[in-house]
């Protein structure tokens, strides 16, 4: 099988086999696909906005916005539009290419589509590519905001099927396959990935990625997000994942989506320079910039450059975006 042919029937096992190879095998395999299928070695970078913010009627296990847990945070109400796009004009200043706006909501109501749909359409027109997570999707509702310019549409699968009910018990995996299939329906991109460190099994994070492979075509972006622990939720306490085995998951994502963006997700406040460029050298080409994720913060400015001049990585131009240009640069081959 050619390494640039996305496919749609790995087993379990197969994947299992990839992500305990050795480290140095199973990156190996990751950099041979990432210089076949991404030989420009760009990085996209995503920026958060949290356009609605707490008082979720959900139970994520993980999440800061849940009602059912006692987090400290203050909900507040949704965004008014023009607060939204001074943030994007300030993302794209910073140099993020997308745009990803999230609501604590555990579906979208009709009543807000037509608002939600403003931003997106006005995020669009600043030239940026636009996201939204939103929750789940009902008929109708993907289609108006493709309409409105929606590039992508962010719903996690979380963890694997077997492990999720000890995370959320108030929607379920179905449910959320089924919002991402409206959202592909409707012609949306997906970005859809999980979240590593909430006390699963290596097997779970396997489960997850087999699950994600399924998905016809594969979705997008696969965002590996690292347990941001919470103070208050169940998950707070949780025993940190290493970030070898963030490595494993991120490397074997990268072979396994060949043509995906695969993020470098939250959780990289806590790490190092060195723990993320190790996560970056294992496929990752995709990060969260800017100083806040959602409810959390994220590394800024400051440190990123750092971080992107230390590993050499560079980010496509707006313009070479916007013109689906690509910008010329040493290629990994090249730079041998
Ligand atoms: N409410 C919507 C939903 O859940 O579909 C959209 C926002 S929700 C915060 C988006 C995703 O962020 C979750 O599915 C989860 O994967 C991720 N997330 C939330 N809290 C997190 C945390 N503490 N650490 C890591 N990832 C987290
Ligand atoms: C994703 O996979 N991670 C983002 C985005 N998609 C919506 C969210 C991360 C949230 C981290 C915790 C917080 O800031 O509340
Ligand atoms: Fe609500 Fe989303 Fe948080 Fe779950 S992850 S509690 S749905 S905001």
């Amino acid at each position: 099988m050619p390494f640039d042919m996305p496919r749609h029937d790995w087993s379990r096992d197969e994947i299992r086999a990839l992500y305990e190879l050795p480290l140095d095998a199973l990156v190996g395999q990751a950099l041979e696909i990432k210089r076949v299928n991404w030989p420009d070695g760009k990085l996209q970078k995503s920026q958060l906005l949290s356009i609605k913010t707490g008082g979720c009627a959900e139970d994520c296990g993980y999440c800061s916005q849940s009602v059912h847990f006692d987090t400290g945070l203050t909900a507040e109400k949704l965004m008014p539009l023009d607060e939204v796009v001074a943030a994007a004009k300030r993302a794209k200043q910073g140099g993020a290419d997308r745009f990803c706006m999230g609501a604590g909501w555990r579906s979208l109501k009709d009543r807000d589509v037509p608002k939600v749909a403003a931003m997106i359409s006005a995020v669009k027109a600043e030239g940026l590519e636009t996201c939204v997570t939103l929750g789940m999707l009902e008929e109708g509702q993907a289609e108006a905001l493709k309409d409105a310019g929606l590039d992508y549409y962010n719903h996690n699968l979380d963890t694997s099927p077997e492990y999720y009910g000890k995370v959320v018990t108030t929607r379920t995996y179905d449910d959320r396959l089924d919002t991402l299939g409206k959202a592909r329906k409707a012609g949306m991109k997906l970005c859809t990935g999980g979240i590593l460190g909430m006390g699963e099994g290596r097997e779970d994070r396997i489960g997850l990625i087999h699950e994600l492979s399924k998905l016809t075509p594969h979705p997008e972006s696969v965002p590996i997000n690292m347990l941001v622990p919470i103070e208050g939720t169940p998950l707070g306490k949780s025993a940190p994942i290493s970030v070898t085995e963030m490595a494993r998951a991120i490397a074997t994502c990268r072979v396994v989506f060949p043509k995906s963006w695969v993020r470098l997700s939250a959780g990289r406040e806590g790490m190092s320079e060195g723990e993320q460029a190790l996560l970056l050298l294992a496929g990752a080409n995709s990060i969260f910039v800017g100083d806040r994720l959602l409810t959390t913060d994220n590394p800024g400015e400051d440190r990123d450059g750092a971080l992107l001049d230390a590993v050499g990585f560079e980010a496509a131009s707006h313009e070479a975006m916007e013109q689906g240009l690509e910008t010329p640069k040493k290629t990994l081959i090249d730079a041998r």
